[in-house]
């Protein structure tokens, strides 16, 4: 079946794409398949599989599925975001040079800064909620371009559309991590990307139960070489884990609209605290980026930043005190979570990078789940 963006609603393809009933059982539900090889019936014959780093029928259904959500034809299920992002820094040689914005994951910048540096790519990292920033920026040597938007952890956005006519005009390729708002909510190839990245651990799994990542193309020849590296480099995501991202995507767009409508309510929450400086949530129309957000995406999603009055001491205060919110990294999953950047996501940034970027000790970040918003409430009410 064909489960074209004309024909079926996002919710639908969520549900259905890549995955038809069990040829062998009827099973509805697309099997785990926990095998690692594959039967030949003649040396070099099989049945489309053969060895499980180079596909596996789960995993396969799974990367459809996903693919499909993002308007692309391929997808590579990686066993973290960060070895989706390692894969993709496979697709560069020595001497290449790539510009990314300033404020990103923690994770990803150490990649970059303290892995991929030392094998000869150069990295230039800039504020890019200025698109125009870019063209100063690019060299005859650049080959990609990197953002996140929203930006982690301060709620950036960059106008995707403006920076992949610079980024191509140049001759570079665009890649967004598109971790933050899902398919759902952004559908960067749609606006001019060539690649997008999530760590699925976020939203797409969405029950914090499990560590992976997707790199979804539509370019024919970006897919064949991904899957060559994907099997090279052998970083794929495990059968159970494919599984289990499969069955989280049926209920993506109805998590995403649950964290959006709690996100906002303690968006405004706070923005009306005496205790709060400011408020980064592009969902509020205070977002000095607030009209991009309306139009380049469908929703506002569930991450929020603050900066609290007082400090390190009161950011610790309130993080000591929230009893419903878990002190804790990552974001996306069903429960809240808040974390302090400067020490936890980004620790590994250090103090004078992150002085640069922004990313201060007064900062504090929002992972908005999906439990009753009066709760949520109530317990940042008490805590602050
Ligand atoms: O943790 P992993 O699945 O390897 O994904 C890395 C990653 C990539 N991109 C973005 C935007 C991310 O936020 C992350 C991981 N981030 C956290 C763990 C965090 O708490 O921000």
């Amino acid at each position: 079946m064909n489960w074209s963006d004309e024909e079926f609603g996002f919710e639908t393809r969520a549900i259905h794409a890549g995955q038809s009933p069990d040829s062998a059982t009827g099973a509805v539900v697309t099997p785990l398949y926990l095998t690692s090889t594959y039967i030949h019936s003649e040396p070099g014959v099989f049945q489309g599989y053969d060895y499980s780093r180079a596909g596996n029928p789960t995993r396969s259904a799974y990367e459809e599925c996903v693919a499909n959500l993002e308007g692309a034809r391929f997808g590579f299920a990686f066993a973290s975001g960060c070895l989706g992002a390692t894969t993709v820094m496979h697709l560069l040689s020595q001497g290449d040079h790539i510009v990314c914005c300033d404020d990103m994951y923690g994770g990803t910048y150490r990649l970059f800064e303290e892995v991929f540096r030392k094998s000869g790519l150069d990295f230039t990292f800039l504020d890019l909620s200025e698109p125009a920033a870019l063209a100063g920026a690019m060299r005859d040597n650049t080959r990609l371009v990197w953002i996140e938007s929203p930006t982690n952890p301060l709620m950036k956005l960059i106008d995707i559309a403006a920076v992949a006519a610079i980024a191509h005009e140049h001759g570079a390729r665009l890649m967004v991590d598109n971790t933050f708002m899902s398919p759902y909510f952004q559908r960067p190839l749609a606006l001019g990307a060539d690649l997008v990245l999530h760590s699925t651990t976020k939203y797409i799994n969405g029950h914090s139960d499990l560590i992976g990542g997707v790199v979804i193309t539509d370019d024919a020849e970006l897919g064949g070489q991904l899957k060559f590296l994907n099997q090279s480099l052998g970083g794929i995501q495990s059968a159970f884990d494919a599984f289990l991202c499969l069955r989280s995507l049926k209920t993506l767009a109805i998590r995403m609209e649950a964290h959006t409508k709690n996100a906002l309510a303690i968006a405004e929450f706070l923005q009306g605290h005496p205790k709060v400086e400011w408020v980064a949530y592009p969902g509020l129309a205070s977002h000095p980026q607030h009209e991009l957000a309306c139009r380049q995406t469908s929703g506002h999603g569930g991450m929020l930043a603050f900066s609290i009055k007082g400090g390190l001491p009161a950011a610790k205060a309130l993080m000591s005190k929230v009893r419903l919110f878990t002190l804790a990294e990552s974001l996306g999953g069903v429960e809240s979570l808040i974390e302090h950047p400067g020490l936890m996501t980004h620790a590994s940034l250090s103090t004078e990078k992150r002085a640069e970027v922004g990313i201060g000790d007064s900062l504090i970040r929002l992972s908005v789940g999906i439990e009753s918003t009066h709760d949520l409430l109530r317990d940042l009410e008490q805590a602050l």
